[in-house]
């Protein structure tokens, strides 16, 4: 998969991306990923990329000339434009299934108050929030999405780094785990999980994962 990402943040990218299985997918030519700066598309000597808003408001709005022609140089045949904003619908893990069947994704990341409609209107083929909260930028986003789609894609989970998919596929939250020592400070694993009773052991994370989905994540439930 080639994921391209627009944004005024190059820098943040590095690091969070360059580690653990993220940077073994890159190694490996299974995601090739590049970070371009917005500014690189402007032509005035200050690099203007924002504006103010129409019709007043607070704050600033990016411009849509520089997202325009950034968009319109990166995007090939089969790309998927995704707006990161928190006006977009919610991603969640069935989307980042649906992304990992892509071929090439162009991450546009938001700044200030945001895009002119223009932008949204006119280049967006989809626009992603990952959360009812306001960030400084769409960096973040950007890389949660990344990561979420990569860990996804064909050979780059190794068979012991099982994909914890299934948690959300099935709609419950994760049951409880545990590992050595079968006793730490007093605690105790539950017997079950150490009786070699299979059917039991099912039966008790079913019911385990149905209390915590019902505590934690009831809109699940329904
Ligand atoms: C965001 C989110 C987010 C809003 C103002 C960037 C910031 C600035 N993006 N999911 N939540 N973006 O907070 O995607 O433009």
């Amino acid at each position: 998969m080639k994921i391209d990402v627009l944004t005024l943040f190059p820098a943040m990218f590095a690091g969070p991306l360059d580690e653990s299985i993220i940077q073994r997918a890159r190694k490996a030519g299974l995601l090739d990923l590049k970070i371009h700066n917005l500014r690189d598309w402007t032509h005035d000597r200050h690099k203007t990329v924002d504006d103010r808003p129409f019709g007043g408001g607070p704050g600033m709005l990016l411009k849509p000339e520089p997202l325009f022609e950034a968009i319109e140089a990166l995007r090939r045949e089969t790309t998927k434009v995704i707006l990161l904003s928190p006006s977009g619908r919610r991603f969640e893990q069935a989307i980042a299934r649906e992304l990992a069947g892509q071929t090439h994704l162009l991450l546009v990341t938001g700044h200030y108050e945001g895009f002119d409609e223009r932008v949204r209107e006119t280049l967006a083929d989809d626009e992603l929030s990952i959360g009812d909260f306001v960030l400084t930028n769409g960096a973040l986003p950007a890389m949660v999405v990344i990561d979420a789609v990569t860990r996804l894609l064909p050979g780059v989970l190794g068979d012991d780094e099982s994909s914890l998919d299934e948690s959300f596929s099935q709609g419950l939250l994760e049951y409880p785990q545990y590992t050595r020592p079968a006793e730490f400070r007093g605690m105790k694993v539950p017997e079950v999980l150490v009786s070699g009773h299979h059917a039991g052991i099912e039966r008790w994370r079913r019911e385990q994962a149905k209390l915590r989905t019902k505590k934690n994540r009831p809109d699940l439930m329904k």
